[in-house]
């Protein structure tokens, strides 16, 4: 059965969403291999002078080569399982964009998060297109314009894919905030385009 998308409100320019990008049962699927089979790390962060680690998990997958990461440090890069090259070919073509590079990240549940920021790392040129697969646990994901701080509210479902283009990065930032009574996990993939 299809669902239904809950998210009835418009997104702003730079951000589309499809719902049901995979079927139930291969994001359950590729949910269950990924949480087994990757190399997950835990970095550690430092903000205003107090070190602690992310509240997530993560693994950076990468063509050899390929040199991204965010804060000032610098991602060790994973190759690529066969599943996940799989679907980055078919990204490839349907976006047209030539994807190189994955962050993975788990949260092992709502206690984890990601704060407000924007992948605007020069690595990723003007305008970058990131394509932002979710497997697992429904998360709220939230935008906010950078001047007139209008927020938008979107709920991302398990097999859902979140394209940001454009301006987006530019002009918005996001954040999948914390939900404290969540218990279970969710893996989110972004696929990116590094120079
Ligand atoms: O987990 C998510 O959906 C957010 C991921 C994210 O913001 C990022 O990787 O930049």
């Amino acid at each position: 059965m299809q669902r239904q998308n809950a998210n009835l409100n418009p997104l702003p320019n730079g951000f589309s969403y499809q719902t049901n990008a995979l079927s139930a049962q291969k994001s359950l699927d590729l949910f269950s291999f990924l949480r087994d089979n990757l190399v997950w790390q835990q970095p550690t962060i430092t903000v205003f002078g107090k070190t602690n680690p992310i509240p997530r998990w993560q693994c950076f997958i990468a063509d050899t080569g390929i040199q991204y990461g965010y804060s000032g440090r610098t991602l060790t890069a994973e190759p690529w399982p066969t599943v996940l090259d799989a679907m980055r070919q078919r990204l490839v073509k349907q976006f047209d964009m030539p994807f190189n590079a994955l962050l993975v990240n788990l949260y092992r549940d709502g206690d984890d998060c990601m704060g407000w920021h924007s992948d605007d790392e020069k690595e990723l040129g003007n305008e970058p297109t990131i394509v932002s697969i979710s497997l697992g646990a429904e998360r709220l994901f939230k935008i906010k314009h950078k001047l007139t701080k209008q927020v938008y509210s979107l709920i991302l479902h398990s097999g859902s894919c979140l394209v940001m283009h454009g301006t987006s990065q530019r002009d918005y930032q996001h954040a999948l905030p914390k939900q404290a009574r969540l218990k279970h996990p969710r893996i989110n993939l972004t696929f990116r385009c590094v120079r």
